[in-house]
C-alpha cells in the first residue's frame, strides 16, 4: 500500500475528535499490541487501566472509582443502560433521557430490549425536568442526563435528575462523554461529587486528547460493574465487565498519557483556549446577522441556510448540521483562533 496519510486537522470544525496529545500518539504506539482484555498476559496494560480508571475518578468526583476504559461514548452509554436493566426487578423496563441524549441511547435500548423515554428539552436545550418526572414510573431503571450534549454543549440539572432516580430506585447516568474533561473547570453541577450520580461516560478520546479508541465508563460501586460480569472460565481472570473482548491498549495507554500531562493544568488552559474560540466566532456570527446558540461549553450553533453550508464544505470546510438544522462548531483543541478567522473570511463571500 501506498503510504496514505489521514486527514489534516486544519479545516475539520464539526468533530469530537481531534489531534492526540504528543505523549498519547507516543503511548498509543507503544501499546498497539497489547490487549487489556487480557489481564493475566498483558499485566503492564492492565496496571496502566486501573490507573486511567483512577484519574477519571479524580475528573468526575469520585475518590475510588471502579469502570473501565471503553471503545468510545457508545459503548460506554449501552453498558450503563445494561447496569440498569440487570439491577431492576421489572421485566419492562425504561429509561428516560432527554431528547437531547446522543443515538447511542437508541442503541442500547433495542440491543437491551429496553424502552427509551426521551423527555422534550426546554428553551436552552436543557432537559425540562417536568417533563422528565411526567415519563418515570415504576418501571424506570435509569434516569440519564447529558453533561455536554452533543448538539448544543449544553448541561442537563443533573442534582435534580439524580434526586428523581434514587426516588424510584433507579440509577442516575451522566453522559459527560464529550463534556467530561472541560466540566471541571466550570461552575456546573455534573459529576459524583456534586450528586448522587451512580455511573458516567467521559470520554478521552474526545476533549481529553487521547488517540482513538478511549471512552470511559466510571462508577462508585463494584457491585454496579459487577451487574456486567460474565464469567471467563479459560483466561486467568475469572469474569469480565467490559462489553467487547480483546481491546485497545493503545486507546487505555494513550488515556493514560494525555492525563498524566494534561490533568489539571493542561486541561484548564484547553478549556478556557477553546471557550475564548467559541465566544469570539459566536460573537462573529450574531454581527453578521446570524441567530447563534450562546456556547456554555465550547460549541457553537448557528442558523446559516442550508446552501452556504454545502458551499463551505464545497471549500474543504468540515462542518455538521444540528437535528434543527443550524450550522455546528465544535471548538476542539486542533480548532485554533487562526482557523476560524479564515473560516469567517470565506463566510464573509456571502
Ligand atoms: N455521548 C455524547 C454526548 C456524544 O457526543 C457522543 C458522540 C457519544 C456519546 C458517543 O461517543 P462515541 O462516538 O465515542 O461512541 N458524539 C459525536 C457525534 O455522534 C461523535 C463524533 C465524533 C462524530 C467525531 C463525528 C466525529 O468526527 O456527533
Amino acid at each position: 500500500m501506498q503510504r496514505v496519510q489521514p486527514q489534516d486537522f486544519e479545516r475539520v470544525l464539526s468533530s469530537m475528535c481531534t489531534k492526540p496529545h504528543p505523549a498519547a500518539r507516543d503511548a498509543a504506539e507503544r501499546f498497539l499490541a497489547t490487549n487489556p482484555g487480557d489481564p493475566g498476559t498483558y499485566e503492564t496494560i492492565a496496571e496502566l487501566e486501573r490507573k486511567a480508571v483512577e484519574m477519571l475518578g479524580t475528573i468526575t468526583g469520585l475518590p475510588s472509582a471502579e469502570g473501565y476504559v471503553t471503545s468510545g461514548g457508545t459503548e460506554a452509554n449501552i453498558q450503563a443502560v445494561r447496569i440498569a436493566r440487570n439491577r431492576a426487578a421489572t421485566d419492562q423496563p425504561n429509561v428516560v433521557a432527554p431528547e437531547s441524549a446522543h443515538f447511542s441511547f437508541n442503541k442500547a435500548a433495542d440491543l437491551l430490549n429496553v424502552e427509551l423515554r426521551t423527555a422534550p428539552t426546554d428553551a436552552d436545550h436543557r432537559a425540562d425536568m417536568a417533563a422528565v418526572k411526567e415519563l418515570v414510573d415504576d418501571d424506570t431503571v435509569a434516569v440519564v442526563g447529558v453533561a455536554g450534549s452533543t448538539e448544543y454543549g449544553r448541561v442537563d440539572p443533573i442534582p435534580a435528575m439524580a434526586d428523581l432516580a434514587a426516588d424510584h430506585d433507579a440509577i442516575c447516568h451522566v453522559d459527560a462523554a464529550w463534556g467530561g474533561f472541560v466540566l471541571p473547570f466550570t461552575d456546573h453541577r455534573w459529576h459524583f461529587g456534586h450528586a448522587d450520580v451512580d455511573t458516567l461516560t467521559i470520554d478521552p478520546h474526545k476533549m481529553g486528547q487521547a488517540a482513538v479508541p478511549a471512552g470511559g465508563l466510571v462508577t462508585h460501586s463494584t457491585e454496579l460493574l459487577d451487574e456486567l460480569a460474565v464469567d471467563t472460565p479459560y483466561l486467568e481472570s475469572k469474569s469480565q465487565a467490559t462489553l467487547t473482548g480483546t481491546r485497545s491498549g493503545a486507546g487505555v495507554a494513550s488515556a493514560v498519557a494525555a492525563m498524566e500531562e494534561l490533568w489539571p493544568v493542561g486541561y484548564r488552559e484547553q478549556y478556557h483556549e477553546s471557550m475564548e474560540n467559541a465566544e469570539w466566532l459566536a460573537e462573529e456570527l450574531a454581527a453578521r446577522g446570524h441567530d447563534v446558540v450562546a456556547p456554555d461549553l465550547p460549541i457553537v450553533a448557528a442558523d446559516m441556510t442550508s446552501p452556504v453550508t454545502e458551499d463551505l464544505r464545497q471549500r474543504g470546510w468540515r462542518i455538521s448540521k444540528t437535528g434543527a438544522g443550524e450550522m455546528r462548531i465544535v471548538c476542539m483543541p486542533h480548532v485554533t483562533k487562526s482557523m476560524l478567522r479564515s473560516f469567517v473570511a470565506d463566510l464573509d463571500w456571502y
